[in-house]
């Protein structure tokens, strides 16, 4: 994960946390750091909680896999990835994305990439960490879990202002 982002999260996370003290009680200032701790730990073990919204991956608890997953082949072209849109899984059916690095290291930074998964766009929570993979030439396969019909942001975590695009998946 870029570390943007877990600021980004952090961030959020503290603002929809803000006026937990009041709500627990405790006075302002009386152990202020022993508070932000708490916090933080809040923030980076449940986001999904520290949102109020519902773990979206509860959809797919009692749906069963089908058949042989999908296979998604994905490359990086120039920092980019080749498709904007990800079509072909199916509501909670496992998939597997074929992930190909092309791109040579450059000044933009880090030639790592990968492919993340967050519910319905940029803000909702990580449905999918997949880890970095160097290029030119890196190849992984990515195992993803079913995921809830819908549609999901995917990025690459080190360039996700640039790497990004809409992953659809079917009703069935
Ligand atoms: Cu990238």
């Amino acid at each position: 994960m870029h570390a943007k982002f877990k600021r980004l999260s952090v961030l959020i996370a503290a603002a929809l946390l803000a006026g937990c003290s009041g709500a627990a009680g405790t006075p302002l200032g009386a152990d202020s750091s022993a508070g932000r701790a708490s916090h933080a730990d809040m923030a980076s073990s449940t986001p999904s909680e520290a949102s109020g919204s519902v773990d979206p991956m509860a959809a797919c608890q009692d749906v069963a896999p089908e058949g042989e997953p999908v296979e998604i082949s994905i490359e990086t072209v120039s920092f980019a990835f080749d498709t904007e849109v990800i079509e072909g899984p199916r509501h909670c059916q496992p998939f597997i994305i074929n992930f190909t690095n092309n791109d040579v290291p450059n000044d933009l930074g880090t030639n790592k990439h990968d492919i993340d998964i967050r519910a319905e766009n940029v803000l909702g929570p990580l449905l999918v960490d997949n880890e970095l993979v160097g290029g030119p030439g890196g190849n992984i396969r990515y195992e993803i879990p079913g995921l809830p019909a819908g549609e999901h942001y995917f990025y690459c975590s080190e360039h996700a202002g640039v790497m990004n695009g809409t992953l659809i998946v079917a009703d069935e």
